[in-house]
């Protein structure tokens, strides 16, 4: 008997940097999510979608589950990674191997309103130097709820994913696929763009890094053999422009340097890309400039 198609959306929760979106992109086998040491590098619900022969896979990508210092934004994200929660087929709680925190504690407890299977993926696996202690640390993580599978995987050199995979498959219900098969992702090119400029501030400011910054493609247009994109990084005071410019610009020339040619790769295409940096204050404690600049419960 020929299996039946299978198809679902599949939410992937955790604390912030335990590896969600490095998981996403690994199971799509391309870049979709950002990832950054930092946590909170995702801020939105992002869809990756993997159309295989016998399932479609819509995986959920969410802001990591935290405890939040009050500021608007940070509620915007708590609140898209529990909505995220609803009305998924799957649950993948992603957890480090030998880290267990109390944002962990907080998203186990979000989990207990679950009522679709939850498979436990205990990242980071290669960081483990004694392997003989990873099965006792597997051992106390299946004491932490009953879990549908626990599997120990590294997101980073893709050790068990093809595992995981197979497990999440088998739990899909039976359904023709959502998406059409060339669709990646439910997010635009635009997101997609100003998301890699934002990585790349990310990864270069480290504890510079100021909290409220954003970035928005003002303007994209294709001519022929290049793309023309103006993007504006929007920062909540003078002195955050200041250190995202850099002495002499030498900070946003080396973002701005390394976000084309990533998005060069992204679009296929030759990119001229020309960032802005304005200062807008307090938008980040501001409902309404949150929605404004994207972040709403839904798209
Ligand atoms: N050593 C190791 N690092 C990882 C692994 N997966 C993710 N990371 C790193 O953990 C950090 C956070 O990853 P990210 O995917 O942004 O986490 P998220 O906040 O849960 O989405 C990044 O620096 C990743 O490179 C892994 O399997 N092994
Ligand atoms: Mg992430």
């Amino acid at each position: 008997m020929v299996p039946k198609y299978r198809c679902g959306y599949i939410a992937l929760v955790g604390r912030p940097n335990v590896g969600k979106s490095t998981l996403l992109n690994r199971l799509l086998g391309q870049k979709i999510s950002i990832t950054s040491k930092r946590p909170q590098t995702t801020r939105h619900r992002i869809l990756g979608i993997k159309t295989g022969k016998t399932a479609q896979f819509v995986y959920v990508d969410t802001p990591g589950l935290h405890r939040y210092n009050g500021r608007a934004m940070n509620r915007q994200m708590n609140r898209a990674a529990s909505q995220a929660l609803q009305d998924v087929d799957v649950v993948v709680f992603i957890v480090e191997g030998m880290r267990w925190t109390a944002d962990d504690d907080l998203v186990l407890k979000e989990l207990e309103r679950i009522r679709c299977p939850v498979v436990l993926a205990v990242n980071k696996v290669d960081l483990i130097a004694n392997k003989e202690e990873l099965l006792p640390a597997l051992q106390a993580l299946s004491e932490k709820r009953s879990f549908d599978q626990i599997i120990p995987l590294s997101a980073v050199r893709g050790d068990n994913i093809a595992e995981l995979e197979s497990c999440v498959e088998a739990l899909l219900p039976e359904s023709a696929p959502f998406y059409p098969e060339d669709q990646v992702t439910d997010r635009s090119e635009r997101f997609l763009v100003a998301e890699r400029v934002r990585e790349k501030l990310f990864r270069k400011l480290g504890k510079e890094l100021p909290y409220g910054l954003t970035v928005e493609v003002e303007d994209f247009r294709r001519d022929t053999g290049i793309i023309h994109i103006h993007a504006l990084i929007w920062v909540e005071r003078q002195s955050q422009k200041n250190i995202v410019i850099g002495k002499q610009g030498r900070v946003l020339k080396e973002v701005g340097q390394q976000a084309r040619l990533d998005i060069e790769q992204l679009l296929d295409s030759k990119v001229n890309l020309k960032l802005w940096v304005k200062v807008k204050e307090g938008w980040a404690d501001d409902e309404r400039a949150l929605r404004s600049l994207g972040y709403t419960d839904d798209y």
